[in-house]
């Protein structure tokens, strides 16, 4: 199913822009502060998040998969999906493949509908948490941890295969997640598993072309359950700096233990300059991978809010690679990522609505009450008048969501799809 502009235009012709009113207002009222939303605007028009390729069927957990129906079964119908969220909202222009799960047949065929659909790839993704079918070597132990050298290798020429794939699409950059680690206290020596990781992680660095990134994505936990490797930020930091100046740190907002306090880890690294990018996803518990902003939407904002600071003041810290890492158990897939999508975007403005100059004064004069007030006054704001102007500046649907449920896309992909087909990924 292919959305084009006239079905945007015809939708938003019905919303008979409900929002500007609210538009004005806002305008009003932060131009008083001297904060532009016309900037702001802009600035959302620009921000492009990239869609998992492993999160656009029915997700699943050790418990069940319940089938979503109409769900892609070929890397081209995953493109032909995230087509559709692009032509919704404009700011889905990018995809990151997980390998094996999207191996391309054909380079050629693939970049072509991509670019049909305005679809950059972004990072690539390597996997060396599972076997496959034709494994000479098993992961079951670990991968660039394993004390095991032959599997060491085995995972390395992996990475390095994922890096060539990539080059080929246009990709400029990888992220390396390892589930390597133990269930049981003694079963490794943290040690010879930390150094193997960095040798390891220092071959798969050293044959990157020059212009990309190495992303490393550290976990507390899941799958094993007494120690993972690469456990923290602090972990992925240190093998990043190991590794070198285009190697950085990936903060998936799911990896964390409860109650960490992630948006100082993101000042930390932008400070640092090692903050490559996010996969971004909410959860109550552990890695839950549920949509975004759905249970912790003021941390959201608080992340945001150190990410718009380092952005003006860190210029050490290169361009973030947004991306969304989520897995939809009980949701549409699309409408799942078409709400994780604006969660993003409205803790963005949201972010972007603090008044910084006031903050700093705030906390020089050590006026707690007063830095507590500045950025709830910014959060406290509803900004989806702000998204639906940058949507209808960028041709996409001012309410995606409700445009998607109109244009019966779900009931259109069943038709062409049917029931039964099963997307590869998580
Ligand atoms: C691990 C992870 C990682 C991916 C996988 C799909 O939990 O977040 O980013 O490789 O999910
Ligand atoms: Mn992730």
């Amino acid at each position: 199913m292919r959305i084009n502009i006239d079905h945007i235009s015809a939708f938003n012709k019905e919303q008979e822009d409900s929002y500007i009113d609210e538009l004005d207002l806002l305008k009003n009222r932060f131009s008083k502060k001297g904060i532009s939303i016309d900037k702001i605007i802009q600035k959302v028009a620009d921000f492009q998040v990239a869609i998992p390729s492993w999160a656009l069927g029915a997700g699943g957990t050790r418990f069940g998969r319940f089938s979503y129906g109409g769900e892609p079964a070929s890397l081209e119908q995953k493109l032909d999906d995230i087509g559709v969220l692009q032509a919704l909202t404009k700011s889905a222009g990018a995809v990151s493949l997980h390998i094996p799960w999207d191996i391309p047949d054909d380079v050629k065929a693939i970049k072509e509908v991509a670019q049909s659909h305005g679809i950059a790839f972004d990072a690539m993704n390597s996997n060396t948490f599972q076997d496959q079918p034709d494994a000479k070597e098993t992961y079951k132990f670990g991968s660039l941890s394993n004390t095991d050298p032959a599997a060491r290798e085995y995972a390395i020429q992996h990475n390095k295969d994922v890096i060539k794939i990539g080059k080929e699409l246009g990709s400029k950059s990888l992220t390396v997640w390892l589930a390597d680690g133990a269930n049981f206290p003694g079963q490794n020596n943290f040690q010879r598993a930390l150094n193997n990781t960095e040798d390891s992680l220092k071959s798969i660095y050293k044959v990157m072309p020059e212009d990309w990134k190495l992303f490393i994505e550290y976990k507390p936990y899941e799958p094993n359950f007494y120690s993972t490797v690469i456990q923290d930020w602090g972990t992925s930091f240190m093998l990043a700096n190991a590794c070198g100046e285009r190697a950085y740190t990936l903060v998936d907002l799911g990896h964390h233990l409860p109650n960490t306090n992630i948006e100082q880890i993101v000042a930390t690294l932008m400070l640092k300059g090692k903050l490559g990018g996010f996969h971004f996803n909410d959860s109550k518990y552990g890695d839950d991978d549920v949509t975004v902003g759905s249970i912790k939407p003021y941390a959201l904002f608080l992340i945001f809010n150190e990410l718009v600071y380092g952005m003006k003041n860190n210029p050490q810290n290169p361009g973030l690679s947004w991306m969304i890492d989520a897995s939809h158990n009980t949701k549409d897939p699309l409408e799942d990522l078409l709400q994780s999508l604006e969660a993003i975007l409205i803790a963005y403005i949201q972010a972007l609505l603090v008044d910084q100059k006031a903050l700093s004064i705030a906390q020089q004069e050590h006026d707690v009450v007063r830095c507590q007030e500045i950025l709830q006054d910014a959060y406290r704001n509803d900004v989806r008048p702000i998204l639906k102007a940058a949507r209808e500046k960028s041709g996409a649907a001012v309410n995606p969501l409700q445009a998607y449920r109109e244009l019966g896309v779900r009931k259109e992909l069943i038709k062409e799809r049917g029931t039964k087909t099963m997307a590869t990924g998580l």
